[in-house]
């Protein structure tokens, strides 16, 4: 076999050589062989045949200011007239996203992430997704989530220019459109709505930010709290070692656990991976703290100084693994403005990152009994949209805040948030004190042992779910349920210290974001700490045994504790003093029914999610050095003048 194949190898050389000596081939065809009367049978251009699709696909290079043009793809329903516009701008491929399934039926071609099909084609938008600057099919340089024009960005143009001048051009280049452009999109792509808001375009007649990122370092992507998430390196990699990710990033483990714990450091493993390459990687190593690259960039802080010009549904996933923080700080900094009542609205749905577009009726192993996201698809966001874009469609009787509230499992319609209620009832912050005992009481602690204790061993540093840990990741992977993991498997480990409530008679309900109050030492200079509130469910449940002392989290998160002072600059912690730590957890809207109980888990690991602390301090733990990191001995206190407690915000006092 080998031998035909290589003398079936050999043959067109041996032809070519021929031609090439008798003249017959050009000098152009030398680099590509050609042959009389055995010509490709791939044309120069194939035209599909779309007569038979029900809507037309335009793609663009929209110019830009500056002259850069951007790929833009543009779908029109056919027969299509006076239809509002759809915009989403991403740095996930245009034409990917648009080509999800190949299907001559609009619907189909875009049924997947980041669209929402099936209001695009009940209502005939028209449907535009846009590669940002410098990604694929784009011209100009890529930068990630490109800060506006300013300190962080000298040149005159950014992602709010950009949305400016596409929909200057989109209403000025198609001619089925009735003029009114709506922005949505999810994650990276939810950021780009709300660079929308910068010096809106006239055109523009709303903005929906899904789960969008808007601080990198404080809550969302890179950092939580100025622990690094050490586990989107890959990404880094993948998103800014390409225009088209074309470099794709490796492994030699199946166990991500065993992956990090191999090179030591972030930074070590960057450095092995040749990630100083990467402009975004170095401006990230430069900047550990939080300091003016990144406050600067901050969206939630620079759209508080913008006026309020365009309707905005910012939409929030309750369990959002990846940006739980950008919504809710968006919401805080700009709901004081509308004082009409009718330009933000906020939804909080029982969700995942973005599981507000696909299959809503659980998460993980938690159901919700209904289709969520298809409810909110329908009659919140739909109808949400048509008022702005469709031509004579009704006002929508949109709430200021529809939630979802879990344990109870059904919508509410606020008309604040947070520490709001569904009836006007007051909400008091209650504090839920741990105590001797591994006992959780509302009631402040009295005498009895002053404290807990226990050893992070950065050798052995806590699963942040059970091992082998998955890479970031959708389709097979379940790293977007990873927040509604049972935390059993934490609680029995004696570097997790677990406190447990009484069996509740009658059900408490929380709505807002708990904050954590510790009192805590390390005999290192540095630590972490993490801390999980949970809804401990009976030991047997009907009809559903799995969830027998199931540990489902409401709120959990980490602290970094070389930023106890201040967010801008890291100073080591005096070791084996108790010290004050406060911050807030992720915002939880949940009832504690009858017969669960409340957990607080307390940690000082949550790997490798995230980078280890050594617990040493260093000037910029990203490089800390394999000698940096040592055990320390944790203590959480619970004595009377040293109360460690959960600020609940509960309904009804
Ligand atoms: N959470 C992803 C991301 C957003 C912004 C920057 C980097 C990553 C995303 O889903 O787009």
């Amino acid at each position: 076999m080998t031998s035909s194949r290589f003398a079936a190898g050999i043959r067109p050389a041996l032809f070519a050589l021929l031609l090439t000596a008798t003249g017959l081939l050009q000098a152009t065809d030398t680099a590509q062989a050609k042959y009389p009367n055995y010509p490709s049978e791939t044309p120069a251009k194939f035209v599909p045949a779309t007569a038979s699709f029900d809507y037309e696909r335009r793609e663009v290079m929209v110019p830009m200011r500056d002259g850069v043009r951007l790929h833009t793809v543009i779908l029109v329903p056919k027969g299509a007239t006076h239809a509002g516009i759809l915009l989403t701008r991403t740095p996930y491929d245009a034409n990917a996203l648009t080509n999800l399934s190949m299907s001559g039926h609009l619907g189909p071609a875009l049924q997947g992430y980041d669209n929402v099909a099936d209001i695009i084609v009940e209502d005939g938008y028209i449907r535009v997704v846009q590669d940002v600057r410098g990604k694929y099919g784009s011209e100009g340089d890529y930068v990630m989530n490109r800060p506006l024009h300013g300190p962080q960005n000298p040149t005159p143009v950014d992602d709010a220019t950009d949305t400016y001048d596409t929909i200057d051009w989109l209403v000025k280049n198609i001619p089925e459109s009735n003029g009114k452009v709506g922005t949505l999109g999810i994650s990276y792509d939810g950021f780009e709505p709300l660079m929308a808001l910068f010096n809106p375009h006239p055109a523009l007649k709303v903005s929906v930010p899904m789960n969008p990122m808007v601080d990198g370092w404080m809550g969302d992507d890179w950092f939580h709290n100025g622990a690094f998430r050490q586990q989107n390196l890959a990404y880094i990699y993948e998103q800014v070692g390409s225009r088209d990710n074309s470099i794709k990033w490796w492994t030699n483990y199946h166990d991500e656990y065993d992956l990090f714990m191999h090179y030591g450091s972030a930074g070590a493993l960057a450095d092995a991976y040749g990630m100083r390459q990467l402009g975004f990687w170095n401006k990230l190593l430069a900047h550990p703290a939080y300091d003016r690259f990144w406050s600067d960039q901050a969206v939630d802080k620079l759209l508080a100084a913008q006026p309020l010009k365009v309707p905005v549904m910012l939409v929030h996933s309750l369990w959002d693994q990846e940006d739980i923080y950008g919504a809710q700080a968006v919401y805080r900094a700009i709901k004081p403005k509308d004082t009409s009542g009718t330009m933000v609205k906020l939804v909080m749905g029982p969700w995942n990152h973005g599981q507000e577009i696909g299959e809503g009726s659980s998460l993980g192993a938690i159901r919700f009994g209904s289709d969520t996201a298809k409810y909110f698809r329908e009659k919140i966001l739909r109808p949400y949209l048509a008022q702005y874009l469709k031509d004579g469609a009704p006002k929508a009787d949109t709430a200021a805040v529809t939630a979802y509230q879990t344990g109870s499992n059904q919508w509410q319609r606020l008309d604040r948030w947070p520490l709001a209620c569904a009836d006007g009832c007051p909400t008091k912050s209650r504090p839920l004190y741990l105590e001797p005992g591994s006992k959780l009481r509302f009631n402040a602690p009295a005498a009895g042992a002053a404290y807990d204790e226990y050893v992070s061993d950065p050798a052995h540093p806590v699963p942040f779910r059970a091992r082998p840990i998955q890479p970031i990741g959708y389709g097979t992977f379940t790293w977007p349920q990873w927040l509604v993991d049972d935390q059993r498997e934490a609680s029995g480990r004696t570097d997790v210290l677990s406190y447990v409530s009484d069996v509740l008679t009658a059900p408490l309900t929380i709505s807002g974001a708990p904050e954590v109050n510790l009192v805590a030492s390390t005999s290192g200079t540095d630590s972490d700490w993490v801390v999980k509130l949970i809804d401990v469910y009976p030991d047997q449940v009907a009809y559903e045994p799995e969830m027998g002392g199931y540990q489902l989290a409401v709120a959990m998160d980490i602290f970094r504790g070389r930023y106890r002072e201040g967010f801008t600059e890291a100073k080591p912690l005096a070791a084996n003093q108790p010290l004050s730590y406060r911050f807030a957890l992720p915002s939880a809207n949940h009832v504690f029914l009858p017969g669960h109980r409340i957990m607080v888990q307390v940690q000082s690991s949550w790997f490798p999610l995230y980078d280890r602390n050594p617990q040493t301090f260093v000037p910029n733990i990203l490089l800390a050095r394999p000698a940096d990191y040592v055990k320390a001995t944790q203590r959480i206190y619970h004595a009377p003048a040293q109360a460690s407690f959960i600020a609940l915000p509960v309904v009804g006092g």
